[in-house]
């Protein structure tokens, strides 16, 4: 993905040259996290210095809407970085970011939350809270999709995705030894999938309503994946969701997992 070039950065907002693209940097220990805001949401997450994630962002589908659309092409209410751990590292580490879509009824605020380990540990943590709020006098039904599309160890190449009990996605790099798991804390998804890039992004533009096929892998090489929520918001009502992305080095079990992985798969050609 081509990026514009940074112009200017002042309290935590990048300003970036071409479009009305918004910019945010958030720093934590051996982490750093950025987001455009305004288009396509999370668009790196650097630890120890090597790059792993491609892309995260929020999509859903309210009411009469005949295809999903991304929360990131709402309206933008307001996005604010801080500091939630002054004494241990003095940079930004938290980005909560209000969405607001009329036509919709729904208003979506969002924070994610870096906790970067020691130089060195090739550890980092990312926790997300989403509310969903209902702004229409009448009940709402939602469904709502987080996408992301981790690429370990700066390459789609050499990847294994799977989900475990339809809440915790995992993906390893085994040859370089790098992996990443998400759990969701809660509600469990209504649905979920992992599949290889474009196919979960393409549903989200393919002109209708779609649903996520349960897939639980294992997938490999440009390992993507998916979790859905369905519910019905009552006029003023709430949907909080609650989920943390965790980076390590790759267990010893798991880098023999996806060695066996990518023997099965030579197997099967
Ligand atoms: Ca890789
Ligand atoms: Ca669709
Ligand atoms: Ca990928």
């Amino acid at each position: 993905m081509t990026r514009p070039i940074l112009l200017a950065c002042a309290a935590g907002a990048c300003f970036v040259t071409g479009a009305s693209a918004q910019v945010f940097i958030i720093e934590d220990g051996n982490s750093t996290a950025a987001f455009d805001v305004t288009a396509g949401g999370q668009f790196s997450w650097i630890v120890d210095g090597g790059s792993e994630l491609f892309n995260q962002d929020f999509y859903f589908r309210a009411g009469n809407m005949l295809d999903e659309a991304s929360v990131t092409s709402t309206a933008l209410i307001g996005a604010v970085p801080t500091d939630t751990n002054p004494f241990s590292d003095p940079r930004d580490d938290t980005l909560s970011v209000l969405y607001r879509d009329l036509a919709a009824g729904l208003e979506f605020e969002i924070r994610y939350g870096l906790s970067g380990g020691t130089p060195g540990s090739r550890t980092a943590d990312l926790a997300e809270q989403i509310i969903i709020r209902n702004l229409l006098p009448s009940a709402n039904a939602v469904s709502f999709f987080q996408y992301v599309d981790f690429d370990l160890g700066g390459t789609s190449t050499g990847d294994m995705g799977w989900i475990d009990n339809g809440r915790v996605a995992n993906q390893v790099d085994a040859a370089l030894g790098i992996s990443v798991a998400e759990t969701v804390v809660v509600p469990a998804p209504s649905h979920y999938s992992v599949a290889n890039f474009p196919n979960i992004l393409n549903l989200f533009s393919d002109g209708l309503p779609s649903t996520l096929d349960d897939n639980a892998g294992p997938v490999f090489d440009d390992v993507t994946w998916s979790f859905q929520w369905d519910f019905v918001l009552d006029p003023g009502g709430s949907f909080l969701i609650s989920k943390d992305k965790l980076i390590t080095p790759a267990p010893a079990s798991l880098a023999l997992v996806g060695i066996a992985g990518l023997v099965a798969r030579r197997r099967r050609r």
